[in-house]
């Protein structure tokens, strides 16, 4: 899963990206994170396993070049699609040494100026399919479906505000719309001087964005720190925990996913699925034959586990349970799959 950074220039974006990637190199413009997860921790304290895998999310520090007109050059708007997320950083920090583009604060205009560009683009790629459409004389289902699309971008709205069948869906898919990408708003303030973030944050609210308040640059140093000294920090600047932290939890909520655990002497590992997945996709993650083969599910909450202590324990306690091909898998949960190839 990748997520884009974007955002105007000097926004704070390759600040951000140095402060989740921890990587401070001008060349290196994608990063694999491990996501954070004290649940793992506490497994692997009781299984003392040969190998930890956290999973991993990338970010990309998408390079934004502008064309002379102030839209997006063609190698932009393909790094943002190649994302599966964005996270828009919008400047809300003063600093005479650095040039806002539009020479002041106002990170609702911003907002508003990549939203614009990123319609934009789907816009003209919608017309663009239309008008191919209408020659080959085809006024089917899909020409309605772009014509209901472009409507919804001429009124201001995303295109992730559109609710559509799977059906439509899977018709459109291809067409990996800009503004249909989930969009985290990232307001990127000064530790010394807080700007009010109550316009952004209406904006967002009325948008139905998540966002998420952060001091790239002041947060990217004490991201170098121990993690006793970053926590002296984090109450200075009232925030709970690191950067990293709180970006991959909106991450994670902002895209639906959740993790389920597998357990063991060889290793303990989390892996990452979209929540409402049911137990054979779950399978499916770990390998295409377990999904294939699959039987039956064991499945305890980490919670349940780590009280118990002990599989043995939880089945006296007759806590274990069995569960079938279609069981929704919940955040948290142990599973071990039974499988014949
Ligand atoms: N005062 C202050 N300066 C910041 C903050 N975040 C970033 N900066 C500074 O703003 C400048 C631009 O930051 P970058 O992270 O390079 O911004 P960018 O969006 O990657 O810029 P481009 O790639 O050129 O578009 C740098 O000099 C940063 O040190 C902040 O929270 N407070
Ligand atoms: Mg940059």
């Amino acid at each position: 899963m990748q997520i884009g950074i974007i955002g105007l220039g000097q926004s704070g974006k390759t600040t951000l990206f140095e402060a989740l990637s921890n990587i401070e190199s001008s060349s290196v413009s994608i990063a694999s994170v491990r996501v954070p997860d004290v649940r793992v921790a506490k497994l692997s304290s009781i299984f003392n396993p040969k190998k930890i895998t956290l999973a991993q999310v990338e970010f990309r520090d998408v390079g934004i070049s502008l064309e002379q007109d102030g839209s997006f050059e063609s190698k932009t708007i393909q790094q943002i699609r190649e994302s599966d997320a964005l996270a828009v950083v919008l400047r809300n920090f003063k600093n005479d040494m650095v040039a806002h583009p539009y020479g002041s604060i106002d990170a609702v205009r911003d907002i508003k100026e990549i939203e614009d560009e990123l319609f934009l683009t789907d816009l003209l790629q919608i017309e663009n399919r239309i008008d191919r459409l209408n020659r080959e004389g085809k006024s089917g289902r899909e020409n309605e479906l772009l014509s209901s699309m472009k409507e919804c971008l001429e009124q201001g709205k995303p295109l992730s505000r559109m609710k559509l069948d799977n059906s439509s869906e899977k018709m459109t898919a291809g067409f990996r719309f800009l503004s249909k990408k989930p969009l985290l708003v990232v307001i990127n303030s000064d530790e010394n001087e807080e700007i009010s973030l109550d316009p952004i944050v209406s904006y967002c609210k009325e948008r139905d964005y998540k966002y998420i308040k952060i001091y790239g640059k002041f947060e990217r140093e004490i991201g170098k720190l121990n993690i006793e000294e970053q926590e002296d920090f984090f109450k200075d600047i009232g925030v709970q925990g690191s950067v990293v932290d709180r970006f991959i939890y909106k991450c994670y909520s902002m895209l639906n996913l959740i993790s389920f655990f597998t357990v063991g002497e060889d290793e303990v590992k989390a892996w990452t699925i979209e929540q409402g997945s049911i137990a054979v996709e779950a399978a499916g993650k770990i390998h295409s034959d377990i999904a294939k083969g699959f039987i039956r599910a064991e499945v305890v909450g980490c919670d349940e586990f780590l009280k118990a202590g002990s599989f043995k324990k939880l089945k006296e306690n007759g806590k274990a349970r069995l569960e079938g091909k279609n069981y929704v898998v919940c955040d948290g949960e142990i599973t071990h799959f039974r499988f014949n190839v």
